[in-house]
């Protein structure tokens, strides 16, 4: 027997209290196990705890479960849990509209405790694997922060959910100063190192809820702060300057200081009818160019 892996939860739904306790008992060494008796109970269960797995009764009173999967399919955030449907209709038809459903299997009623735990064995496994890729699909492979692909998703859902509620949304570009010459003079290794060091100042400035560090492309990060007003963005980029200066990583070719140093473009604004992601970023990159000119060190609103 495997013992359970503490970041498994399983969701049971069935209106039928002797197949939850029944099923309970064959997979409770797998994981989590939670139950609940209804559809809309089990969809409020499933936003809440995150499943990795739903055993789903097909046929229940009130909602049944190809109605309680086309929402969990149709919600972004639900749609990463498996369901496997549980079914006394055991025709190849019954199997094949449940797979056609977006099911990822099927269990046949009467229930096979040996069946049952190899299929959610078999599942737990493959959604490990897929939780493993889709972090790194979202990853910066040098520096672990989220990657560009990740933060232009993620910034589209805050840029509008910012216009709906008409609350500042913070953008902070990031550009590591004479970082060419960097490279040119301690070679691409101490270069790499060097990014790796940036993006930890990044994402441990980055920690609320909400908040988001990204590489942004070679040498430029990008940070998405939530709710923010222009003051308090100000206040943020002084502050991320200075520590990323703190670091003090050593740069005898640089400009603006004896060691690593990064200009710094702001933005912060609550998106009119008529805004754009691309326009906030374009602005954030001309306070980023004036902090250039400007002669780097420095964040620039
Ligand atoms: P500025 O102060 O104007 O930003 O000057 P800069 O030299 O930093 O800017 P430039 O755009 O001329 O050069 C960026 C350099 O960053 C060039 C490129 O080789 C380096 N770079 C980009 N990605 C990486 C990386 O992953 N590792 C290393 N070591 N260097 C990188
Ligand atoms: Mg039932
Ligand atoms: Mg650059
Ligand atoms: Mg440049
Ligand atoms: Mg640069």
């Amino acid at each position: 027997m495997t013992a359970a892996l503490p970041e498994n939860t399983i969701l049971i739904i069935d209106d039928n209290v002797d197949t939850i306790r029944l099923l309970s008992a064959m997979v409770r060494e797998q994981g989590r196990v939670l139950f609940a008796t209804s559809g809309a109970a089990g969809l409020e269960l499933a936003r809440l705890q995150r499943p990795q797995l739903i055993l789903l009764d097909v046929e229940m009173q009130g909602m049944d479960g190809f109605a309680v999967n086309e929402q969990l399919r149709r919600d972004p955030d639900l749609r990463s849990s498996a369901v496997i449907f549980v079914t006394a209709q055991s025709s190849p038809e019954a199997e094949i509209a449940c797979l056609d459903a977006g099911a990822v299997d099927f269990i046949p009623k009467p229930l096979n405790a040996a069946v049952v735990q190899a299929r959610v064995r078999t599942h737990l496994r493959l959604q490990a694997a897929l939780a493993v890729l889709g972090d790194l699909a979202n990853q910066d492979g040098l520096t672990g922060l989220y990657n560009r692909r990740y933060f232009d998703r993620q910034v589209a859902t805050e840029f509008a959910r910012h216009r709906r509620h008409q609350l500042p949304l913070g953008l902070v570009l990031v550009d590591v100063d004479d970082f060419k010459l960097f490279n040119d003079r301690y070679g691409h290794q101490r270069g790499d190192a060097c990014l790796r060091e940036v993006a930890e100042t990044l994402q441990d400035g980055a920690r609320r809820p909400g908040e988001l560090a990204a590489r942004y492309g070679g040498e430029e990060f990008v940070v998405l702060l939530p709710n923010t007003t222009p003051a308090a963005l100000a206040r943020y980029g002084d502050w991320l300057c200075r520590r990323i200066g703190a670091l003090g990583i050593p740069h005898a070719a640089a400009s603006a200081a004896p060691h690593v140093t990064a200009s710094i473009g702001l933005c912060a604004r609550i998106p009119a009818e008529n805004d754009t992601v691309q326009g906030m970023l374009h602005a954030a990159d001309m306070a980023l160019y004036r902090a250039k000119r400007a002669g780097r060190n420095r964040s620039v609103l």
